[in-house]
């Protein structure tokens, strides 16, 4: 006996096929990017007319990786302008960074003062 020809129809429809785009290849779905870079934090420290030059400079190679030169420069600019960035962090990071400046400036009997802020604050 010879089959009848009807049309066979899936039960269930697929609920998603990828689009072709005529040449051959798989377009994949764009989604939009739900992630975004996490915000990032600066260390600014602040000048006073006390703290020695030295201590500064001491502190930014310590606490911040500096050399000599980098540190003097950043303490430098900091003393002339009033502030200038350390270096940028995770905020937890920056946050310890702040810590151990504040501590290690109490310490040893200095008004040094630092911040973290969010970068493009
Ligand atoms: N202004 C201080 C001085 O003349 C030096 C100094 C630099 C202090 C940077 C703090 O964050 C600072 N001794």
């Amino acid at each position: 006996m010879m089959a009848t020809k009807f049309p066979v129809i899936p039960a269930v429809a697929p609920v998603h096929q990828p689009e072709r785009d005529g040449g051959g290849s798989v377009v994949l779905e764009r989604r939009t990017q739900k992630t975004k870079p996490p915000q990032m934090y600066q260390v600014v420290m602040l000048n006073d007319d006390y703290t020695p030059m030295e201590f500064v400079v001491v502190v930014i190679q310590e606490f911040f990786g500096k050399d000599l030169e980098a540190a003097t420069q950043i303490m430098l600019k900091i003393h002339l302008d009033g502030k200038g960035i350390c270096g940028v962090y995770s905020r937890d990071v920056a946050a310890t960074k702040v810590d151990q400046v504040l501590d290690a400036a109490a310490k040893a009997g200095h008004p040094l003062k630092c911040i973290s802020e969010p970068v493009d604050f």
